[in-house]
């Protein structure tokens, strides 16, 4: 460690601080007790690999930005050539952010329960009037797929596979169901933090946060790493397939930014971890095994990411 590597336009210093060394091993990926893209369950090998101990927060990004002027997704007009017929007007900057509801709606339909709003991004993660003040050490949202790949870039690190991610956030308890055993809360005791309640609209938050929270509040796994479940959904490098057991785990963009520019609009990575929004009633993806598609350039408010690094 702490070598100096290039990596497109970035020269960097590679460091481990804030990272965990997990020991590579095989292991059960998947589960078949949840959602059919979970299975079936089959046995993955992983490489000994460096991972933040906890996803990138708010405090990081800003110095990411500063160093760079990187100017993520969100803060880009949308390209009128990927969204034809779209009038001008509504091409400008922005990103989805969850509002719930004022009581039980159906669960058929998300645009209930998210709003596209103009000005959000990064900075302002709830609207163009909301700031990070009190928040630099909450996950940083409205992050693209490419916004997380240049920010691993310039730290020298890379994101993870889906089976890497799932293997490190198990923390070495194969097969079970969360990243801290078989019981949601152990002697009653909230292990992350996920959604409590009906909904979208009944957020009764017995752990005190209403959206995101501030990282590592909450137990870490047996490897030390810390909010793999609950909290903000996270990025990995591989592409989106409902079937797992085809997606390999060969890291497509080893690298980074440069790197991204094959990637179109539409295009889906399998993101993992779930998010404070989870909830049994209707998303119970607080687990290491569950996984959805996500649109590479679509960012949200419930959406994060972490890197690692191969030891
Ligand atoms: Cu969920």
């Amino acid at each position: 460690m702490g070598d100096v590597v290039a990596r497109g336009t970035y020269v960097v210093k590679t460091a481990t601080k804030g990272m965990v060394l997990v020991p590579g091993g095989r292991f059960r990926m998947g589960s078949g007790d949840f959602y059919p893209e979970e299975r079936p369950i089959h046995e993955v090998a992983v490489s000994d690999l460096w991972v933040d101990e906890h996803p990138v927060t708010n405090a990081q990004f800003r110095r990411f930005v500063k160093a760079t002027g990187h100017l993520t997704v969100a803060e880009q007009a949308p390209d009128t050539a990927d969204f034809p017929g779209a009038a001008a007007a509504d091409l400008v900057p922005g990103s989805l952010v969850f509002v719930g509801s004022k009581g039980p709606i159906p669960l058929d339909d998300w645009t209930r329960w998210w709003a596209w709003l103009p000005g959000t991004n990064w900075r302002h993660p709830y609207g163009p009037d909301s700031t990070l003040d009190g928040r630099d050490m909450h996950p940083v949202v409205h992050v693209g797929y490419e916004d997380a790949a240049a920010y691993a870039a310039w730290m020298g690190k890379v994101l993870s596979t889906e089976a890497q991610w799932e293997y490190a956030a198990r923390g070495g308890l194969d097969g079970a169901t969360y990243a801290w055993g078989g019981d949601f809360m152990p002697k009653g005791r909230i292990m992350a933090s996920t959604w409590h309640g009906q909904f979208p609209w009944e957020n009764l938050r017995p752990h005190g946060f209403d959206r995101t929270s501030p990282v590592k509040r909450f137990a870490p796994n047996g490897y030390g790493l810390y909010d793999v479940a609950g909290n903000v959904w996270e990025w990995t490098t591989t592409p989106w397939a409902a079937d797992h057991t085809t997606t390999g785990d060969a890291p497509i963009h080893a690298c980074c930014t440069p790197g991204t520019e094959n990637i179109g609009e539409q295009d889906r990575r399998v993101i993992k971890g779930g998010s404070h929004l989870c909830a049994p009633s209707y998303c119970h993806r607080y687990r290491p095994a569950a996984r959805q598609g996500h649109g590479v350039r679509s960012t949200t408010s419930h959406l994060g990411f972490r890197c690692v690094l191969p030891a």
